[in-house]
């Protein structure tokens, strides 16, 4: 992982993320997204202290109001911008905006320095925020959306069935059920960045962490930086382990589902949520 240190912490380890993201293969060219919905007093004081002069910018509306985010802070990536220059060039990769007027419009209050803005699946991204700032009870605060080449490869050869998807992943490592527990849940192929895969998006997240974006990529919400990596890089393995085993000529045995079931209860503590496991065979 490349060191470098940014007098804004939220903007060192969140670089940190997307480059780290780049080096595994996840996002090329200007290809993925994060956002981070940050703690209002600490991204106050840093900005108070680092940057006295910056004033916020005009506010720009927003294409879906979002009132239970109004107020708070985001860091988010660039449109057009390259994870591979994320610690290179942070102050132009990201921006730091604030949801105003209700919900309906942000302002940049620091970052995107060569006059950039948001990505444009920002809309998605805050649709996702504010189901899941309700449904984890305010402890999932980031989403990563990066194009994981093997768990696109899977959206063309196994069926577009959350549960199969599910099954397929939570057997290829005994981790699986616990690092996921909620599943991966599907959206068709559609238009990225429209209001139509965010209120699609917005429908599975009400049950799960983990969207995948048929033939395009994983979208994905936890609470840091480094939790919501441990999760895509967790999927993104057992994907690969799918792959190889059915390019060997596919599974002679499998974990069973009272294997799953039984690490569910063993690891309970751990998990976010139960498990949805097909009945034992
Ligand atoms: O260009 O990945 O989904 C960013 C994207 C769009
Ligand atoms: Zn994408």
């Amino acid at each position: 992982m490349t060191i470098f240190s940014h007098p804004i912490p939220f903007v060192q380890q969140v670089a940190s993320l997307a480059r780290l993201c780049w080096e595994m293969g996840w996002n090329e060219a200007n290809g993925g997204n994060i956002s981070w919905r940050l703690p209002t007093d600490e991204v106050e004081s840093v900005l108070a202290r680092r940057y006295p002069n910056v004033t916020p910018a005009e506010p720009v509306n927003l294409p879906q109001s979002q009132p239970t985010l109004d107020g708070e802070y985001f860091i988010v990536t660039g449109t057009g911008q390259y994870f591979r220059h994320a610690t290179e060039f942070p102050d132009q990769v990201f921006g730091i905006v604030r949801i105003v007027e209700g919900g309906s419009a942000y302002q940049t209050v620091w970052g995107f320095s060569n006059g950039g803005r948001p990505t444009s699946e920002f809309a998605t991204h805050l649709a996702g925020h504010a189901v899941r700032k309700r449904v984890s009870k305010g402890r999932e605060r980031i989403l990563l959306h990066c194009h994981a080449p093997e768990f696109i490869a899977l959206s063309y050869i196994l069926p577009l069935d959350s549960a199969e998807l599910t099954k397929a992943l939570w057997t290829k490592m005994p981790e699986c059920i616990v690092i996921f527990p909620d599943g991966v849940h599907i959206v068709p192929p559609m238009l990225p960045g429209t209001t139509d895969i965010a209120d699609a998006s917005v429908k599975e997240m009400e049950h799960g962490r983990v969207i995948s974006w048929t033939h395009h990529g994983i979208f994905a919400s936890e609470a840091t930086p480094d939790s919501v990596f441990g999760l895509v890089e967790t999927i993104e393995k057992a994907a690969g382990i799918h792959r190889k085993v059915q390019s060997a000529g596919g599974e002679r045995q499998t974990i069973s589902n009272g294997l799953l079931t039984e690490l569910s209860v063993y690891f309970e503590r751990l998990l976010v949520q139960k498990p949805v496991i097909p009945g034992d065979d």
